[in-house]
């Protein structure tokens, strides 16, 4: 399998009660690397165009509200296979469904307050990355 990067978010939920450390040591554990991070604060607006696909869905305005309510780490995660290892890692969207073992899991409070996103396919992963980070900021 080829080396991948993908975009993954520790969501507000998750660094306003100080998980940051316990949610990474989680995807270095399953071989991921951490290649660049930052924290930051998202403005509604932001956050609205990271998640432009879901705008005409019901959870929309919630979702854009709730990623700009407090601040987020946002990182690139680069091993074999690194997108689909990272959302095994997040356990499924809903925490009620998600396997043992997974951050959502472990940590999630619920279905949107889910502590973690990460990205869904190659397309997506380019996507998002360069929404966060310029290729001077991505370290190999
Ligand atoms: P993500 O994009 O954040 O990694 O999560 P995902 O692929 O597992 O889920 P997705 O369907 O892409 O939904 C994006 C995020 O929207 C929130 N959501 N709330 N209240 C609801 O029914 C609902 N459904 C989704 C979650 O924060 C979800 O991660
Ligand atoms: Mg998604």
């Amino acid at each position: 399998m080829a080396t991948e990067r993908t975009l993954s978010i520790i969501k507000p939920d998750a660094t306003k009660r100080n998980l940051t450390g316990k949610i990474v040591a989680k995807f270095e554990d399953a071989g991921l690397r951490v290649v660049a991070s930052k924290r930051i604060h998202l403005s509604d607006k932001q956050a609205g165009a990271f998640y432009a696909e879901h705008a005409a869905r019901p959870f929309y305005g919630e979702l854009c509200a709730f990623m700009a309510s407090e601040p987020v780490v946002v990182q690139v995660l680069e091993g074999e296979g690194a997108i689909a290892k990272n959302r095994e890692v997040m356990g499924a969207t809903d925490p009620a469904a998600a396997d043992a073992g997974t951050i959502r899991k472990e940590f999630a409070l619920s279905k949107g307050e889910n502590s973690v996103h990460g990205s869904d396919s190659p397309e997506s992963a380019a996507r998002e990355i360069a929404f966060f980070f310029s290729g001077l900021e991505l370290v190999g």
